[in-house]
């Protein structure tokens, strides 16, 4: 074997090994600088991102207002984890772990921070008796879902995602394994919706938000053409649930906050009026990202 690298006895952070994320990687957990949240009128503070994981919050916020849930209206505030504002002490007062998307539920009594997107899928899902079944089997199957998404999510991203389009070299024994993983993730799901409408049976639920954003940013061409190097039109039963959702006002409203192109900061419905209206149709667009 050729080893090109030999381990130290110790490993030590070497700062300049971070590539594109140099800046904001560290071994270290904490606030680096002092800064508070803003904080607006709604019942929901949410400090997120237009990112795969931060697009779960911002969806499932959509899809129950669109639902006519009139009480998850929310201020979506954009975190740019590029600056580092993650690292905030506001930040990182509602998410110790310092990652997009953070949730402050401000509709009781006393405030309370969610940290953890399938967490705040599961809080407002509760809150509002929506996109969870409540009786066994269907919310077991629904949760195992989600958590099934939620455990798999950083092997596509962190691992797959980096590998190949962020790490300074490209590697392929990486790239081997991921790119092998995130297609078993895609035949997992594949081999469930051929036999149901949505990845938990025929109602869609907090399973699909979770697994939508990952699942479509690819199939779209994220990571500057994963659809062709993964083969992804193979799956023609992601393929046809990637759609179904990609035209759902929820989803086309929910992946607009806080993303690139969409909305900096989002305080009402009006708000999406302010964008190309290319940006809300039913059709996505390749992401080519
Ligand atoms: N398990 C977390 C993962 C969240 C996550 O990885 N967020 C990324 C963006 S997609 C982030 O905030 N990264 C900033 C950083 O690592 O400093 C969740 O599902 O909420």
């Amino acid at each position: 074997m050729d080893n090109t690298y030999t381990p130290a006895e110790v490993w030590v952070h070497d700062p300049a090994n971070g590539g594109r994320f140099a800046s904001i990687n560290s071994p270290t957990a904490g606030a680096r600088a002092d800064h508070d949240l803003p904080v607006g009128k709604h019942p929901f503070q949410l400090y997120s991102l237009g990112t795969p994981n931060g697009m779960k919050a911002s969806i499932m916020l959509e899809e129950l207002l669109a639902a006519g849930i009139a009480d998850a209206e929310y201020n979506g505030w954009r975190i740019d984890i590029g600056e580092g504002d993650q690292f905030w002490s506001g930040f990182v007062a509602i998410n110790p772990n310092s990652k997009i998307p953070a949730l402050v539920d401000r509709s009781g009594a006393e405030p309370f921070r969610v940290f953890e997107s399938g967490a705040i899928l599961i809080h407002l899902a509760e809150k509002f008796g929506a996109l969870l079944p409540r009786e066994n089997p269907a919310r077991a199957e629904t949760l195992s879902w989600l958590m099934w998404q939620i455990g798999g999510a950083p092997f596509i991203g962190g691992g797959f995602g980096h590998f190949y389009k962020y790490a300074p070299e490209r590697y392929k024994y990486p790239i081997d394994r991921y790119a092998m993983e995130t297609k078993r993730q895609y035949s997992v799901a594949d081999m469930q919706l051929a036999k149901t409408e949505f990845l938990a049976g025929a109602e869609y639920s907090i399973a699909d938000i979770a697994a939508y954003p990952w699942l479509s940013y690819l199939w779209h061409g994220g990571y500057g053409g994963a659809d062709k190097f993964l083969a992804l039109h193979e799956y023609e039963n992601v393929g046809r649930w990637v759609k179904a959702i990609d035209a759902r006002p929820g989803a086309i409203r929910g992946r607009l906050v806080s993303a690139a192109g969409g909305l900096a900061e989002r305080h009402s419905a009006d708000d999406f009026d302010t964008l190309d209206p290319a940006l809300l149709a039913p059709v996505r667009q390749r992401v080519d990202a």
